[in-house]
C-alpha cells in the first residue's frame, strides 16, 4: 500500500530540482575521495538508506521547562494528529518509519483502528512507554511518593497493572518492546531505605516481566536525577544492568544520552552493555543544562559519533543478538518539533554513516601498537568527512527531500495545521 502523505510529492520533487545539480556534483566528488580510501560510495549510501530511528509521539508537541510551557501553533491534539506529524517527518527524511507511544497520553480507543491508520501513513510502532511519574485524572492512588517502588503494595500493584496494560495495547499495535522509566526516589537523606526500595522495584518488575510475550523485550531507562534529586532508584547504568541480570534475558538497559553525569564516557557505557549482552536501545538527544532536551548532535556531535563507532564496531564484529532499538527522545521549548525531529534523525544518520567510514583495520593496528594519535586520527578522518551528500542522496532516492528543513518550511505544513488544529489546553507532551 502506498502511504498517504500530507505534502504533495510533486512539491518535494520541485524543491529537490533546485538543489539536484549541486548535490550530484558534491556526490561525485565525495565518491572520488572515498574511492581513494577503498570505499565505494554506493555501499555507504545503501547503509544510510537502511538506517532507521523511531520518533517519540510526545516529541511532536512542544515540551516545557519546570516552570512553564509555551505551546506552538498547530500542535497535534491527539494521537491521530501526532501520527500525521510523524508521517510528515518520515516523508521528508525517510529514516523514521516507526513511532514510540506513551500510555496513557496516547491510549487508543480502538487499537486496531489506530494501527490501520498508522499503516496508511507508512508508519509502524516501536517500543511502548508507561507513565507512572504523574497522576492521571481519576486515578485511584497517587504516585507522589513513588510507583513501582512505593512502600504501599496497593500503589505498586496499580503501577504494575498499568505497565501490563501498556504491553497489551502494544501487542495489538505490533510493538515488540516496552520501556519503563520511573521517577521514583527520594529528595531527603533518610527518606527511603535504599536496598528495600530497589528490592521492591525488582519485585514489581518481575510481575511486569512475566507479562511479556516471548518475542518482546523490556527496557529499563535510568536517569541520574530529577525528580528525585537526592536518591533516584534507577540512577545509573550499573543499577540498570544489575536489575536486567536479575530479571532475565528479555530485560535490557536503555541508554538515554541525556541521563548521565556531565563528562561521563557514554560510549564506554555502550561498549560495556554490548559486552554484557544487555544493550536494549537508545533515547537519542543531547543536553547542555543537564538533561535530555536538546536535538541529537546539537552539543556534542563527536560524542554521538563515538557512540555510533561502538555500535558499528559491534555490528561489523557480528556480535550475537545485537539488536539495539534506536529512538529519539526530545521535546523542548523553542523550536518547531517537526523541524527538531527531522534534523535529529539526520544527525543520527550522519553519525552512523561516519562511523561506517572508520578504517577498522587501521584503528586496530594503531591500538595494538599503542599509537594513541594514530588511533585518534583514524577516528577523526571518518568524523571529519562531510557525508552530507550521501545522506541527501539517500533521502532523495527514497522520495524524501534533499533539504528537509527548507522543503518543510516552504510547504506551509505548520500554517495549515495551525488553522486545522486550534489551540487546546492540556496537550500531553513533555520531557521523559
Ligand atoms: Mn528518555
Amino acid at each position: 500500500m502506498t502511504a498517504h502523505f500530507e505534502i504533495n510529492d510533486n512539491f518535494i520533487a520541485e524543491q529537490n530540482q533546485k538543489a539536484k545539480a549541486w548535490l550530484e556534483e558534491d556526490y561525485e566528488h565525495l565518491g572520488k575521495q572515498l574511492q581513494r580510501r577503498g570505499v565505494n560510495i554506493e555501499d555507504v549510501t545503501a547503509q544510510a538508506q537502511a538506517f532507521q530511528v523511531a520518533v517519540p509521539s510526545w516529541g511532536v508537541g512542544t515540551g516545557g521547562t519546570r516552570f512553564a510551557r509555551f505551546p506552538g501553533v498547530g500542535e497535534p491534539r491527539g494521537i491521530y494528529e501526532k501520527l500525521q506529524d510523524c508521517a510528515t517527518i518520515n516523508q521528508l527524511v525517510r529514516a523514521t518509519p516507526a513511532v514510540s507511544l506513551h500510555i496513557p497520553w496516547d491510549k487508543p480507543q480502538d487499537a486496531n483502528d489506530l494501527r490501520a491508520y498508522a499503516s496508511s501513513l507508512g508508519l509502524g510502532f516501536d517500543a511502548m512507554n508507561s507513565n507512572t511519574f504523574q497522576d492521571q485524572a481519576g486515578q485511584k492512588l497517587s504516585y507522589k511518593f513513588g510507583s513501582l517502588t512505593h512502600p504501599d503494595r496497593a500503589v505498586r500493584e496499580q503501577a504494575i497493572e498499568h505497565n501490563i496494560e501498556c504491553i497489551e495495547i502494544g501487542q495489538k499495535l505490533g510493538s515488540k518492546a516496552h520501556t519503563v522509566w520511573i521517577g521514583d526516589g527520594g529528595n531527603f537523606p533518610g527518606q527511603q531505605h535504599f536496598r528495600r526500595t530497589l528490592e521492591r522495584y525488582l519485585e514489581s518488575m518481575r510481575d511486569i516481566y512475566k507479562a511479556l510475550p516471548a518475542d518482546w523485550r523490556v527496557f529499563m531507562e535510568h536517569k541520574m536525577y530529577e525528580p528525585a534529586f537526592y536518591s533516584t532508584v534507577i540512577n545509573d547504568w550499573g543499577t540498570s544492568y544489575f536489575c536486567a541480570t536479575q530479571l532475565g534475558p528479555q530485560a535490557q538497559c536503555l541508554v538515554d544520552l541525556g541521563h548521565h553525569a556531565p563528562n561521563v564516557n557514554i560510549e564506554m557505557i555502550v561498549a560495556r552493555l554490548i559486552q554484557a549482552g544487555k544493550l536494549g536501545g537508545f533515547h537519542f538527544n543531547d543536553s547542555k543544562y543537564g538533561d535530555d532536551d536538546l536535538d541529537a548532535g546539537s552539543i556534542k556531535p563527536f560524542q554521538l559519533f563515538l557512540v555510533f563507532n561502538e555500535l558499528v564496531d559491534a555490528q561489523t564484529d557480528g556480535t550475537p543478538d545485537f539488536n539495539p532499538a534506536y529512538m529519539l527522545d526530545q521535546s523542548h521549548n523553542v523550536s518547531d518539533p517537526i523541524e527538531s525531529l527531522m534534523l535529529s534523525a539526520v544527525e543520527l544518520q550522519r553519525a552512523y554513516v561516519q562511523a561506517r567510514l572508520v578504517d577498522r583495520a587501521a584503528l586496530s593496528e594503531a591500538q595494538v601498537k599503542c599509537d594513541a594519535l594514530g588511533a585518534l586520527t583514524t577516528l577523526k578522518q571518518a568524523f571529519t568527512t562531510d557525508v552530507a551528500p550521501v545522506i541527501a542522496m539517500a533521502r532523495m532516492r527514497a522520495g524524501g527531500a534533499i533539504d528537509p528543513l527548507a522543503t518543510y518550511r516552504a510547504s506551509g505544513y505548520r500554517q495549515r495545521k495551525a488553522e486545522e488544529r486550534p489551540a487546546q489546553i492540556g496537550v500531553s507532551a513533555g520531557i521523559v
